[in-house]
């Protein structure tokens, strides 16, 4: 009589557990999440260079190329900056008002991009 009830509660906890690992592997690894909006930076450029994404969108920056680079907003003062990213780190921040906000790479200010928010 017990035993669907025990079932049940096995089930519940294995789907708890590999919820949480998940979201612990994600944290660790800082990867994108559901909703996430990306840039990649290679070859010494941002792609896309300009990115349109809703209000609230989490932009995720990753580095794929084998040179430190950085991500700083165009702002005076600027409204986001990372900390230089080796190859395969990454750096993200949350736009929530519409505009345009440009940014570069602090090391090589010719690499510019545009993240777009509408
Ligand atoms: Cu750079």
């Amino acid at each position: 009589m017990g035993e669907p009830a025990m079932s049940n509660t096995k089930l519940r906890r294995g789907g708890t557990l590999a919820a949480a690992t998940l979201a612990l592997t994600m944290a660790v690894l800082g990867a994108a999440r559901a909703g996430d909006a990306a840039v990649v930076i290679d070859n010494f450029t941002f792609t896309p260079a300009t990115l349109t994404v809703a209000p609230g969108t989490r932009v995720v920056w990753t580095n794929h190329d084998d040179m430190v680079h950085t991500v700083v907003s165009a702002a005076n003062p600027p409204l986001f900056r990372s900390k230089p990213l080796d190859t395969d780190d990454s750096f993200s921040t949350v736009f929530d008002k519409p505009g345009s906000y440009g940014y570069y790479c602090g090391m090589h200010p010719y690499m510019q991009g545009t993240i777009v928010v509408k």
